[in-house]
């Protein structure tokens, strides 16, 4: 068998996006230069070729160095370059990684809007979507605890349509007023600028003790939603209430939602705190590999349509942010996919540039009275103006792919020439002019409008705690026990007792159960009753480890497969060539980075990484084929019997054969893992086991019929995520 070459450095050839719509890409190009051509030569920003650009001007010679001169336009203008670089970080989602794709409808809403982007079928739509984290600066990690951005900006014919969601669908405030409050509560606190991209500290739950509204979001925050294995695998939600318009005229209210094909999958908390420091962008990362070995991401798209006529037919305010709309009441209809295939070609230009307005919709959509939208829609290009300045819409990343015409002039750095002799509307030629209804020109829908000017909500807005309570009792066990070990981590980070006592009086008005044990976890009274008791109802959806919808699969995880020298070769080779064939990344992993041998040294493999330069946080589950010397090596190596271990407790799919059922049963030690008999195949708590692998050269056709083999067993639980029952069993903890 020859050298295998690490899958995850192989690239893909970028995949083209669809030509209607205008092609972003080849938008794009216009303003691509290729670094890497040969034949460059180094110049300046005024074109002149430079010879000598690593020493500044100065009057030296063979024994003396002398005087620096300030003469040299070359050294000048690389250290000017060099002292502007950086722009203002955003405000909020500083951190973040974006891709570009396409979205296509495969069942038209023209019953809902005469939005073409939404009705016509043949068409694919250029997209840039842009994920982040909320709290932390540009350069902190990935896998902190908090919400994620998921920015869509969709190049339409049309005009740019910026759907801003979050992987959560609700939000902490119900008017943008309050937005500066709950942004300066969770970032670092002023005086000391501490904790970094942490909701953990007195002022975030200080924030959400005052503000009631926020109950419901931070339920969602604190729960495996706060903390996804990928970006690939969480939800987006438009949020907030739009509209839709239809050709008849008639309106609906429509919250936007993409669902991932590959489920939603968290991290567990402790492997996302070892992330952090350990491979801090691990979602940058994880987004960018998948998309170059061709695992383009896809999201279902769907719309949840409320009539006009509804809009006061439900228990809650249906423009009030901080209320889902229980997919059992508004069932999501699937329309459309997303699909992400391209990664930037520089982060700058791209990623950082990038610059959404929920303002900007297209004909067919439209706002509502959401008073988080409408602050919203005055915030966005408020901020553009601090980061980008006033012509940012000019900036490749951000220019429509459809002609912009207009009198709007000059400003910093204005970039489009226009040619003509008037610059205002009305003038003599009206040969720009507005366009018609039929020409596409956007109408505002003619709502009616009646009430007193005042500072206040209807009565609706009120009511906080029903939602929060339907979120708790719809999770699963184990959702439930990581939502009440997050509140436990959040408010053990809290200092002050009045922030953590008044925490846990509030967690009663969701939960009596989940206030007391908080009492008893982190200090404080427990509540003897509640004054908002739990109705215990459920709502479907909520619930990610029961979300309906996606079959579970194996596609794109990355799975280990640990070797040292000695190892079985017929093992290692069918499991590698099935976990290939499954599309999931196999990464082996040696106690060294150089060439290893088979036993019998039939054959060879270098590693992609060493078990010190890797670790088991990184991956989803674990192989090890047997092979004597290679399960002598690896049993008295420290680190390796770490892996095993933290795996265990991180709740992954392991997978031993041979030899290496010894070596698994001593470091986990669990009796429950044991196999006695030759090749039966045992899968216990998600570790599976057989002592002889040569059931393992069928498998690759197996694969995806199911059955009793190793790997189909081994697969069904990588598919499944995590083995929740080790947790629910307390047996993760005792390695
Ligand atoms: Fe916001 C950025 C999502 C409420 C003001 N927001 C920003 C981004 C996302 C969201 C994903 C990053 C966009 C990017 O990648 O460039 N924001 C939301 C959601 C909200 C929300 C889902 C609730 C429904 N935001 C919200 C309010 C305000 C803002 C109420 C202000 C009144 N948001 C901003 C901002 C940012 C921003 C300050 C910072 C950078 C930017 O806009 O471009 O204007």
């Amino acid at each position: 068998m020859a050298d295998i070459v690490p899958q995850t450095m192989q690239k893909v050839q970028h995949a083209v996006v669809g030509p209607r719509g205008g092609d972003k890409v080849a938008d794009l190009q216009k303003e691509m230069k290729d670094q890497d051509a040969k034949g460059n030569r180094l110049t300046t920003d005024y074109g002149v070729k430079q010879t000598n650009p690593d020493h500044w001007l100065t009057v030296s010679n063979q024994d003396k160095t002398g005087p620096f001169l300030l003469e040299d336009p070359f050294g000048r203008e690389r250290i000017h370059r060099f002292d502007h670089e950086r722009i203002p970080e955003r405000v909020v989602h500083a951190r973040g990684s974006g891709a570009f794709g396409k979205f296509k409808v495969y069942e038209s809403a023209e019953d809902v809007t005469f939005a073409p982007v939404l009705t016509d079928t043949s068409r694919e739509t250029p997209v840039f979507v842009r994920f982040s984290t909320v709290l932390g600066s540009r350069g902190s990690a990935d896998t902190v605890r908090d919400v994620r951005g998921f920015a869509v900006k969709f190049y339409t014919e049309e005009g740019n349509w910026d759907l801003v969601g979050n992987d959560i669908p609700v939000f902490f405030i119900q008017d943008a007023i309050k937005f500066p409050d709950v942004v300066h509560a969770a970032k670092p606190e002023p005086h000391n600028e501490v904790p970094q991209a942490q909701s953990a500290h007195n002022n975030f739950w200080d924030f959400q003790f005052n503000h009631t509204e926020a109950t419901h979001m931070f339920m969602w925050a604190m729960s495996d939603r706060g903390i996804p294995r990928s970006y690939r695998m969480m939800q987006g939600f438009g949020v907030n209430t739009f509209t839709l318009i239809n050709a008849k005229g008639e309106r609906h209210f429509v919250k936007f939602i993409f669902t991932p094909e590959l489920g939603v999958h968290s991290l567990v908390w402790d492997e996302a705190l070892k992330l952090a420091g350990q491979d801090p962008d691990f979602h940058r990362k994880d987004l960018w590999e998948a998309i170059e070995n061709g695992a383009f991401p896809k999201w279902k798209f769907g719309i949840q349509v409320i009539p006009e006529a509804d809009e006061n037919n439900f228990e809650f305010d249906i423009l009030d942010a901080t209320k889902i709309w229980p997919e059992d009441l508004v069932p999501i209809r699937y329309i459309g996919e997303l699909e992400l295939n391209r990664n930037p070609d520089e982060f700058f230009p791209q990623t950082e540039q990038v610059a959404f307005c929920t303002s900007h919709v297209v004909p067919g959509i439209g706002f509502s009275d959401d008073p988080l939208l409408q602050g919203r829609n005055f915030s966005y290009f408020d901020t553009q103006l601090s980061r980008l300045g006033i012509n940012w819409q000019e900036l490749p990343i951000n220019r429509p792919v459809c002609p912009v015409m207009n009198f709007n002039r000059d400003g910093a750095m204005r970039h489009t020439i226009t040619r003509g002799t008037v610059n205002y509307w009305p003038n003599r030629f009206e040969a720009t002019k507005p366009a018609t209804v039929d020409e596409g020109g956007y109408v505002e829908y003619a709502a009616k409008v009646a009430g007193i000017k005042a500072r206040t909500k209807s009565a609706k807005f009120k009511e906080h705690y029903s939602q929060a309570q339907l979120f708790w009792n719809s999770m699963s066990q184990v959702e439930k026990l990581h939502i009440t070990n997050a509140l436990a981590f959040e408010l053990d980070h809290c200092e002050d007792p009045v922030v953590y006592e008044r925490m846990v009086q509030r967690l009663a008005d969701i939960d009596l159960g989940l206030a007391s044990t908080m009492a008893e976890m982190v200090g404080g009274e427990a509540p003897k009753e509640s004054a908002h008791p739990n109705h215990n109802k459920k709502a479907p959806g909520l619930s990610q480890t029961e979300y309906p919808g996606f079959k579970p699969t194996i596609k794109s995880r990355r799975i280990a497969i640990l070797v040292a020298d000695g190892y079985d070769p017929a093992a290692y080779g069918a499991a590698y060539a099935a976990i290939s064939a499954g599309m999931a990344i196999p990464l082996v992993i040696g106690p060294k980075r150089s060439k290893i041998v088979s036993a019998g040294n039939t054959s060879s493999v270098t590693p992609h990484h060493h078990l010190e330069g890797f670790r088991s946080t990184m991956v989803d589950a674990l192989f090890i084929p047997g092979g004597v010397e290679s399960i002598r090596t690896l049993s008295t190596n420290g680190r390796a019997m770490h892996w095993v271990r933290e795996a265990f407790g991180h709740l992954k799919t392991i997978g031993a054969t041979g030899e290496a059922v010894d070596f698994v049963n001593k470091a986990i030690a669990l009796p429950a893992v044991n196999v006695s008999s030759a090749d039966e195949v045992t899968d216990s708590y998600g570790v599976v086991t057989v002592r002889e692998p040569k059931v393992l050269s069928d498998v690759v056709k197996e694969i995806f019929k199911g059955g009793d083999g190793f790997m189909e067993k081994f697969f069904y639980n990588v598919a499944n995520h995590r083995c929740w029952d080790r947790e629910l069993d307390g047996l993760h903890s005792q390695v």
